[in-house]
């Protein structure tokens, strides 16, 4: 998709700092970095939402989701919990649309809470 950003940052278009990549998935921190170490995992297909994933893609892109979580709290010890979330269309504030899932991370800060 030639005006989707998460495409161009697949490509290399544009700068990412990735955390995890392989054939099917892509995973970067965010650049609103809501907590410190907050993360997307983006499947590298195009694919706008979650009601366009089939059973393969799921599957591709959710196995990573224990692995990533682990990674996060060994580059973060500080970290004492995780959201994990997806937004699935602009009234549930997707904003990006290409699919993607959140991990925030928490911590018992409360300067980190947003
Ligand atoms: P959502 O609102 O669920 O669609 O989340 C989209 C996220 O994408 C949002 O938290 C900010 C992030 N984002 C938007 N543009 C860029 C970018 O160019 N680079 C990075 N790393 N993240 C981006």
């Amino acid at each position: 998709m030639d005006d989707c950003i998460f495409c161009k940052i697949i490509q290399g278009d544009i700068p990412s700092i990735k955390v995890f990549e392989d054939d099917t998935v892509i995973a970067f921190l965010d650049i609103s970095q809501t907590t410190p170490g907050h993360t997307l995992l983006v499947p590298k297909q195009h694919v706008q939402d979650i009601f366009a994933y089939d059973a393969d893609l799921a599957a591709q892109v959710f196995q990573h989701v224990p692995r990533i979580a682990r990674a996060l709290r060994a580059a973060f010890p500080e970290m004492t919990g995780l959201n994990i979330c997806n937004n699935n269309g602009e009234v549930a504030y997707q904003s990006v649309m290409h699919s993607h899932i959140h991990f925030i991370p928490r911590y018992a800060s409360t300067d980190d809470f947003n």
